[in-house]
């Protein structure tokens, strides 16, 4: 059959700018984007039972267990069924990988390779709207107001996990686990891999590959 539906996954360390690309890439070519960091932190909010759980992993650095990820992202999938999608920051190992491939066929994996040494900067620098996922940086991407969200004017946060001491150790998990789910995603020849320091340099090259896609951005032949 012919779908008419395009799978992405964008892959990267923390703060490597998946939330920033996402948007760029929502914005020209109009899919839904799920933010598994978004989906946790909105729990976590209103302190629902899942959100307590994932809350204690987050804080330390750690990644919540591979079960709660997987059936919290499913379920997020059924909701935006017969749509094109982008999935940031899931799958983050290659439990969850295989989880996903089992149930829905992926198009296109981008990778975003930036050093670490640029990473620990920009965190540090990160303001967030919690109930949006809206990012900002006090000075690459600046609210219009400090300290404020551009849409609502609610006050932006700095998110607990973003001490520098946390964000070593979401470093170092991302080294360890999720490695696997890149090779994974080359042995299946969909992995898209693009190096640098900067996002206004990394954009232009996912837009061009994204592009190249035949119009509408869709178009997947599967079984
Ligand atoms: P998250 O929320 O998925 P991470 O750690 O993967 O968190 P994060 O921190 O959200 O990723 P990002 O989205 O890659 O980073 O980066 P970003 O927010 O766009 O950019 C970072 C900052 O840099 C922003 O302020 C931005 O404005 C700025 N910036 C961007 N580009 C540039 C540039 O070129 N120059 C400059 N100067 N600044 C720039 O996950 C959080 C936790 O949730 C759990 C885990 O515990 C995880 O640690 N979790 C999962 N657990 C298990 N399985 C999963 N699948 C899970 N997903 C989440
Ligand atoms: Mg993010």
């Amino acid at each position: 059959m012919i779908s008419k539906i395009f799978r992405t996954i964008i892959i990267g360390p923390p703060g490597s700018g998946k939330g920033t690309i996402s948007t760029r890439i929502v914005k020209d070519f109009g899919m839904k984007h799920l933010s598994s960091g978004d989906i946790l932190r909105k729990q976590i909010l209103d302190g629902t039972a899942a959100g307590s759980t994932a809350k204690q992993f987050i804080d330390k650095g750690q990644l919540v267990p591979d079960n709660v990820m997987v059936q919290l992202i499913i379920n997020e999938l059924k909701k935006i069924q017969g749509n094109s999608w982008l999935l940031d920051g899931f799958p983050r190992t290659l439990t969850q990988a295989k989880s996903l491939y089992e149930e829905e066929p992926v198009d296109v994996v981008v990778n975003l390779n930036v050093p670490f040494n640029v990473i620990i900067e920009r965190i540090e620098k990160r303001w967030t709207h919690i109930p949006s996922g809206r990012i900002y940086h006090t000075e690459f991407n600046p609210p219009k107001l400090q300290g404020k969200d551009d849409k609502t004017g609610d006050d932006l946060i700095q998110r607990d996990d973003d001490k520098p001491e946390t964000v070593r150790k979401r470093l170092e998990t991302f080294q360890n686990l999720t490695q696997p789910v890149l090779e994974f995603y080359r042995s299946k020849n969909i992995l898209a891999e693009f190096t640098g320091s900067y996002s206004n340099e990394i954009w232009p090259e996912v837009h061009k590959l994204l592009s190249t896609y035949k119009s509408p951005l869709q178009y997947t032949e599967y079984k």
